[in-house]
């Protein structure tokens, strides 16, 4: 409608303006990742959009995530401003793992190497040896289990429960857990399933062992769109942010795209599987973040925090190469 093509314009106008490229998650709205697509930015994960970010000539990142994807993009990119939609876009994880608590845990286990998912703050990053996103976290985890490395784990406990399962290593894990993918349930997606009999389960390693248990394919965000693609299924129900139906639904166009149930008993659930921090990037608040910067918008990393976790995300870029 009008407003909304106020806003798209604007938009389009401000990154010209600001010399600016917008680096969208897969779990952001469609209208979102359109608009990113459109205008040269990207749509991605968690790993991609940092490689993204730090590689396009642009002078200004409109980091349309959550926080800790910001916070990335700076510490990659020191020399660019970094802007968001909004600064209170938090993430579960990230919040379930403050500093404080966080440096004890790893003052007592001092004999192991701190390994930690993408999804926290730069002063967490800054303590870890290394930093995972879940496209590469099991072979992280594996290479470091081959090095005879003991490990702790943070903050996920669901995705820390899966990689020990797949690898074998000795870890031990934070207790996190990511709101949207804990709460998938069990009952209601096995009589899903007995619904849509040719369906194949795609799940985010986020999401409880009793979900990955049902699953077809287990992945990271990019790694559940190649599987829709590259499984035979006429049908795909998927256990992750109902945001990544935008770019798998491009690469499956003739097949049918399902939500996991959310909501408990009964039937699936439409107002669920978002995350309710993704969706605070609208396309106002992109056109304000552009227009306004400034404290609630720019991502500023402390200079010696920013140096510390460059290290562990450097390590995992190129881990990743
Ligand atoms: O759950 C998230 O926030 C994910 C999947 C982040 C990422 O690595 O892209
Ligand atoms: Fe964090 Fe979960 Fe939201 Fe991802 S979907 S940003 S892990 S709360």
């Amino acid at each position: 409608d009008d407003e909304k093509s106020h806003y798209k314009n604007k938009i389009k106008r401000l990154l010209k303006e600001r010399d600016a490229v917008i680096v969208a998650h897969y779990y952001t709205d469609p209208e979102i990742q359109a608009l990113a697509e459109e205008t040269g930015g990207c749509v991605s994960d968690s790993l991609e959009m940092a490689r993204f970010g730090s590689t396009h000539p642009a002078k200004t990142l409109l980091v349309a995530g959550v926080r800790f994807m910001g916070e990335t993009a700076k510490i990659l990119s020191p020399e660019k401003t970094v802007l968001m939609p909004t600064l209170q876009a938090e993430c579960s994880l990230d919040l379930g793992c403050p500093i404080e608590e966080f440096n004890r845990f790893c003052d007592q286990h001092p004999d192991r190497t701190v390994v930690v998912y993408a999804n926290t703050s730069a002063a967490v990053k800054a303590r870890a040896d290394w930093v995972v996103t879940s496209s590469i976290a099991v072979e992280l985890i594996e290479h470091l289990d081959s090095l005879g490395e003991k490990i702790i784990w943070a903050p996920d406990r669901h995705l820390g429960r899966y990689v020990t399962q797949k690898s074998g290593a000795d870890v031990l894990c934070w207790q996190g857990a990511c709101i949207v993918h804990d709460e998938f349930k069990t009952q209601a997606l096995q009589r899903m399933k007995a619904l849509y009999p040719d369906a194949a389960v795609l799940v985010h390693p986020e999401s409880p062992q009793a979900i990955v248990d049902l699953a077809d394919a287990v992945g990271s965000t990019s790694q559940l769109i190649q599987a829709a693609q590259s499984l035979p299924h006429p049908q795909m129900i998927v256990a992750t942010d109902r945001g990544i139906f935008y770019k798998m639904q491009q690469a499956v166009p003739n097949k049918e795209l399902l939500e996991a149930p959310t909501a408990g008993e009964g039937a699936t659930c439409r107002s669920c599987a978002h995350c309710p921090w993704m969706a605070m990037n609208g396309l106002k608040a992109i056109a304000e973040g552009l227009e306004r910067g400034g404290s609630e918008h720019e991502i500023h990393v402390d200079a010696a925090l920013r140096e510390a976790a460059l290290i562990p995300l450097n390590r995992m870029l190129s881990f990743a190469a």
